[in-house]
């Protein structure tokens, strides 16, 4: 989530939104951010069992640092995704529940209602979100996953206070952080001390070209991913594993994976099998997969449609 400046600039100029035009509404009561006290000791191990919920992530609210992995299952009927954002020094989930998700969520709310256009909207958010969104930094995290399904996704934390989240869109347009997915953690600075995966595909990701390596052979196998640049606007790169049935053609799941215009029921018939979410510049992360034979779409949610997908076939 590397918020720039000159992003918002970019927005607000193309929106040709005035001050006045910019003014954000009044708040209209709090989003639901459902807290829980953190436990007193930090999960030891780097191997986290994490099961999510239509709209809730029942996970630790306190780890170690280091390398740690995820396995993800999803109990609900709705595909998801577990973002880690790690919050500057001093701010607190409270502080990002109101001032950051609350306003995304109103101003989008006004956009879904056809009462401002995506620009504008994109303006108006940009002109409430707080100057530290800048310094939110996206750890990596868990990528889509379809209902029923168990990914694992090795991240590495670094201490501090985070933000867990999913903002995958409910069928009502609500984001789902906006029903229950945005969650504190807190990471401790004593390490799991678990050692880098091995891995055997290695996915790059830049501005905006997604580079693949390995043989998508049947079997198992774990992908690196690794983000070479920050990416403009609100979101980190990110990879995405989707099985496609046969007649699910790319430019459908393309158009599905914008936030904007979809993310939201219904799905394209396609099983998204996890991935690495969000990485700010020089972070990896490392997630596991099974491959069957069938038609695949290496994916990224942000910057699909600027050609960072690549399809292939395994025999
Ligand atoms: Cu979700």
């Amino acid at each position: 989530m590397r918020f720039t400046r000159a992003w918002a600039v970019l927005v607000i100029a193309l929106a040709g939104c005035g001050l006045m035009a910019c003014q954000p509404p009044e708040p209209e009561g709090p989003v639901e951010t459902p807290t829980e006290t953190p436990a007193t000791e930090p999960v030891e191990t780097g191997v986290v069992e994490v099961t999510l919920e239509d709209y809730s992530f029942l996970a630790p609210p306190r780890l170690r640092s280091g390398w740690t992995t995820f396995r993800m299952t999803n109990n609900g009927e709705q595909p998801h995704f577990m973002l880690f954002w790690r919050l500057p020094e001093g701010k607190t989930f409270d502080e990002y529940a109101a001032e950051v998700s609350q306003p995304f969520q109103q101003e989008f709310d006004r956009f879904y209602a056809g009462e401002v256009s995506r620009d504008e909207m994109l303006a108006n958010v940009a002109g409430r979100l707080p100057e530290w969104f800048g310094s939110v930094e996206g750890m990596g995290g868990v990528g889509l996953t379809s209902p029923g399904r168990t990914s694992e996704t090795t991240v590495l934390l670094e201490p501090g206070d985070y933000v867990m989240e999913c903002y995958v869109i409910s069928p009502e347009g609500k984001f789902h952080g906006s029903l229950g997915m945005l969650r504190p953690l807190i990471v401790d600075p004593e390490s799991t001390g678990m050692e880098v995966p091995e891995w055997d595909i290695h996915i790059s990701l830049s501005n905006y070209v997604m580079s693949v390596e390995g043989e998508t052979l049947a079997g198992e196998h774990t992908v690196a991913v690794h983000a070479t640049e920050n990416a403009e606007g609100l979101i980190g790169h990110d990879v995405h594993l989707a099985r496609l049935e046969a007649d699910t053609s790319i430019e459908e799941l393309v158009e599905w994976m914008s936030w904007i215009e979809a993310l939201r029921p219904p799905v394209p018939a396609a099983e998204f099998l996890g991935g690495a979410d969000h990485l700010t510049a020089g972070r990896t992360s490392y997630f596991t997969v099974t491959l069957e034979p069938g038609r695949y779409a290496w994916i990224s949610e942000g910057f699909a449609s600027a050609g960072m997908i690549e399809e292939f076939v395994v025999e």
